[in-house]
């Protein structure tokens, strides 16, 4: 038994999750204090367990400051702010709620996909301008040229999705359901990772500039840890081409932003569709100002649903921890 008699949380949670959290435990809201830092000077001794969430982590300092911690349950399957290493170090189980979430990024990754590609989000933006009714109907789909470039009034044509080529950077948990996804669409998939994954019917290709060549949908969803910092430069995006898409659902770190942005702007590749960036919530104007980039406030895994289910893991990894030591999911 390793009761929890009192936890700290790091920052805001979803209010199921934080109304559960406090029905079940002793719970201090670090973010209700002026002083935070100060706060876990005088009082870190007293929490044994940290609740906190991937978008909110904890600051390394802040471990240091609390003694007597034997948990961290964090929310979302992200771990580049939680410091796991530190925690390791001094035996502290990290919990977070992989899996639970694999569908929904998925569905957001192919809704970038399909946006970009078809246009969809600068098509409503027509509409709603009453560009469309200014024009009359005849003129809807002619007259576009295929760069993308607006002829006359006519709002063009889009690149189709169904049977074309995906190319998957990083095949874990949610690369995978990408890749699964793409069977519906009659796609040709092949993926890059470092090392192949054993049991899949999809084809590794070890070199990443060989995919991005290949494919027309390149689609990034490794883990967002120093390793994959800028993995998607220059090269790599030269490679995808002028007829090739970009679709990040990982964590903005992985793409070099001012690469991609010189590369739409030269029109060296066709689109990107981006849920993170890379110092978000800020977007730079840049991407802002262009019509073949959909951009989201990162919100893969932001359905009802899952959010429910990644509440549910934060809370059944501290049910674990203190009935059997153990959690259900471990970063570790
Ligand atoms: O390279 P491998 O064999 O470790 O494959 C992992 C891949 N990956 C990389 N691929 C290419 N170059 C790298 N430098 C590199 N580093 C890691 O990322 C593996 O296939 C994938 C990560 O898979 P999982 O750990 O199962 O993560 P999951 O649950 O799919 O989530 C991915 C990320 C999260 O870390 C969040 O940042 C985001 O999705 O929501």
């Amino acid at each position: 038994m390793h009761t929890l008699n009192r936890i700290l949380q790091a920052g805001k949670l979803v209010p199921a999750l934080e109304q559960a959290l406090h029905a079940r435990y002793s719970v201090h809201r670090l973010a209700d204090e002026p002083d935070p830092a100060a706060f876990l000077v005088e009082h870190g001794a007293q929490f044994d367990a940290v609740v906190t969430s991937a978008a909110i982590g904890l600051p390394a300092q802040h471990l240091a400051a609390l003694p007597s911690v034997k948990v961290i349950s964090s929310f979302g399957v992200g771990l580049d702010k939680v410091p796991v290493e530190e925690a390791k170090a001094r035996g502290i189980a990290v919990g977070y709620t992989p899996d639970v979430l694999n569908d929904c990024v998925a569905d957001t990754a192919f809704a970038l996909l399909l946006d970009v590609a078809r246009r969809t989000a600068e098509a409503d933006r027509f509409v709603r301008a009453g560009q469309w009714a200014r024009l009359g109907s005849n003129s809807f789909g002619l007259g576009r040229k295929v760069s993308g470039a607006r002829m006359g009034n006519s709002f063009g044509l889009g690149r189709k999705v169904s049977g074309a080529r995906m190319g998957v950077v990083g095949l874990g948990r949610i690369g995978q359901t990408i890749a699964r996804r793409g069977l519906g669409f009659d796609m040709e998939v092949r993926y890059h990772t470092r090392r192949p994954v054993a049991g899949v019917p999809w084809a590794h290709e070890p070199s990443l500039t060989e995919l991005a060549t290949w494919c027309d949908f390149l689609v990034v969803i490794t883990s967002g840890v120093p390793s994959t910092r800028h993995l998607i430069n220059e090269e790599v995006l030269n490679a995808l081409g002028p007829r090739g898409f970009l679709i990040n659902v990982a964590r903005g770190t992985v793409v070099d932003e001012a690469a991609l942005i010189r590369a739409l702007q030269d029109g060296r590749i066709a689109g990107a569709g981006l849920d993170v960036f890379e110092s978000e919530p800020q977007v730079p104007d840049a991407l802002t100002g262009m019509d073949n980039v959909v951009l989201l406030p990162h919100i893969a895994s932001a359905t009802h649903e899952t959010r429910q289910a990644m509440g549910q893991r934060v809370m059944d990894n501290l049910d674990a921890f203190e009935r059997t030591g153990q959690l259900i999911s471990a970063a570790y």
